[in-house]
């Protein structure tokens, strides 16, 4: 197994759709293992392959306290989602340290298939549908501050791009300390 690097918005990866999984074979099951390794790691609740920087459609969520709750999504559309809508506070492992309420169908119905290629359905609410409709927005190269006002988004962009510089430069910093 092997922990994966989260890309970080505003990165324009983060933009890209996903295609479908053509097979789920060993090198989908070994994505979908180190993804999980990458999510408990963070520590997240859900990540999905365009975050890692494969653009192919796979999703995991582990939304249980105990952490023991891993579900793998190949391919996974919604069939059906309810009228109700509802606002939930959401956040991002490709924008830590920012988090807003975004609105979204308060249930789900998602079709999907599990890491032997088998076809199944789950109906989800609550922070699983919350969790779930925030990793498929990824698949189709959306970032949940893009559900934000403008403003919003512009800020997040302008701090992240502050924090990134930052990042560099104490690295570089830290470089040229350790070759002195
Ligand atoms: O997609 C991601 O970047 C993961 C993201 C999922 C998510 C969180 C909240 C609402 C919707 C979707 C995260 O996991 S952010 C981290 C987080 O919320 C969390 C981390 C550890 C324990 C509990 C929550
Ligand atoms: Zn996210």
């Amino acid at each position: 197994m092997a922990l994966l690097t989260i890309l970080r918005y505003p990165d324009p990866r983060l933009h890209r759709r996903a295609k479908a999984v053509q097979a789920v074979d060993e090198r989908v099951r070994q994505l979908a293992a180190d993804m999980a390794e990458t999510m408990y790691d963070a520590p997240g609740i859900g990540l999905a392959a365009t975050q890692v920087d494969v653009h192919e459609q796979v999703i995991v969520v582990d939304v249980s306290e105990s952490r023991d709750q891993l579900m793998v999504f190949v391919n996974p559309r919604i069939v059906a989602s309810s009228h109700e809508l509802r606002p939930h506070e959401e956040g991002c492992l490709s924008v830590p340290g920012f988090y807003d309420d975004v609105t979204r169908p308060a249930q789900i119905e998602v079709e999907a298939l599990d890491l032997d290629g088998k076809v199944f359905r789950l109906q989800a609410e609550g922070l699983l549908a919350v969790c779930v409709q925030h990793e498929m927005d990824h698949l189709q190269g959306k970032v949940f501050v893009q559900h934000l006002s403008r403003l919003k988004q512009a800020r997040i962009r302008s701090r992240m791009l502050k924090l990134e510089k930052e990042r560099r430069q104490e690295d570089t910093a830290t470089a040229s300390e350790r070759s002195a």
